[in-house]
């Protein structure tokens, strides 16, 4: 029998984490090699004339470019030409004229952890992402790439990104990233996915690392990070320790201040909604409920209290 410290139990029980499978969706599909996404066009002008109506986000400003023009810039960049030789710049007519400043203490960052980011950020209302503004709401989750012949993309194969260093949709992202950051004011938010036992929470080679701490504006003054574990699995990577020690070193000495908190609660209770039968969850409601024998719970990984916004 294991007995447990009730004051242990009860920080622990607040520190309960994350999952990988569910807050680790995105787009991306290694083995697709999908083609450009059809009607490319259409979805494309059809978004951006959406995003003026249902997704418009109060505090951002609108973008003067018609849908039209958007998307004519944004074709230019890549259109025929070999799919993976489309420098960065190519987008910057488009990033120019799509580009929305975000307000102060808005920008959130994200690695790993693209549901749960968005959930968390309530999709623009309490943290903006790139994929929030028109920029990224645009391109995201389709596939695009040019050929040289007619109709100038191509409809059955894209190359992966890591095929070649200049993918045409990698060049967008690695674009859109730097402008994004280069706008962000005040504190920033990065959440990260600190349970993936093949990727560290924070790398330098990732899109946050590479193209956005880098290129975070002088306006910035501090990166406040969150790292989520799944619920009911190892804690890798936490706060203080390994990659987060290095992303403190690599925040400071570009002369923000930083701060870094595991598990907040409410980025639990938001992945308790999903997972309410996680052993975690399962605690936590006996706890709050107070019918728990601590005689009968074994101690959680970490024992850390977050009380965080
Ligand atoms: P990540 P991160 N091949 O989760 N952002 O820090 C293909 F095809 O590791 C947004 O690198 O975090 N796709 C988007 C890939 C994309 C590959 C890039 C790969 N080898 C950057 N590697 C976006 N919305 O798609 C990664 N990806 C794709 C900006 C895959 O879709 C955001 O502002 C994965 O979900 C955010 O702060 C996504 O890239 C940061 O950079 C992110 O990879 C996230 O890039």
């Amino acid at each position: 029998m294991v007995i447990v410290n009730p004051s242990l139990l009860t920080v622990g029980l607040i520190s309960v984490a994350l999952l990988h499978a569910n807050f680790v969706m995105s787009q991306y599909d290694p083995e697709g090699h999908k083609g450009t996404t059809g009607n490319i066009k259409q979805v494309f002008e059809g978004r951006c004339w959406d995003y003026d109506v249902t997704r418009y986000i109060p505090d951002l400003p609108r973008v003067t470019a018609s849908c039209e023009e958007l998307w004519k810039l944004f074709f230019k960049a890549f259109s025929y030409q070999p799919p993976c030789a489309v420098a960065l710049e190519n987008y910057q007519p488009y990033l120019r004229s799509a580009t929305q400043i975000v307000p102060r203490d808005k920008v959130l960052f994200w690695s790993g952890v693209f549901s749960l980011a968005h959930e968390y950020g309530n999709y623009g209302r309490r943290y903006v992402t790139l994929e929030d503004t028109l920029i990224g709401y645009l391109a995201n989750s389709i596939t695009w790439c040019g050929q040289s012949i007619d109709p100038g993309y191509n409809v059955t194969r894209c190359p992966a990104w890591d095929d070649c260093p200049l993918e045409a949709a990698e060049s967008f992202w690695a674009g859109a990233s730097m402008t994004f950051a280069q706008g962000a004011k005040g504190e920033v938010l990065l959440m990260l996915d600190g349970s993936n036992p093949d990727k560290a929470a924070y790398r330098r080679n990732s899109f946050f690392g590479k193209f956005e701490l880098p290129n975070l504006s002088k306006e910035v003054t501090k990166v406040s990070v969150i790292v989520s574990h799944a619920l009911d699995k190892p804690k890798i990577d936490v706060c203080g320790a390994g990659s987060l020690d290095l992303l403190e070193t690599d925040v400071t000495e570009r002369g923000f201040s930083y701060v870094c908190h595991d598990d907040p609660l409410a980025v639990l209770h938001l992945l308790c909604a999903d997972d309410p039968s996680s052993r975690e969850c399962k605690l936590a409601i006996k706890h709050i409920r107070g019918d728990l024998d601590p005689s009968k719970v074994d101690p959680p990984a970490f024992n850390k209290i977050q009380e965080f916004f």
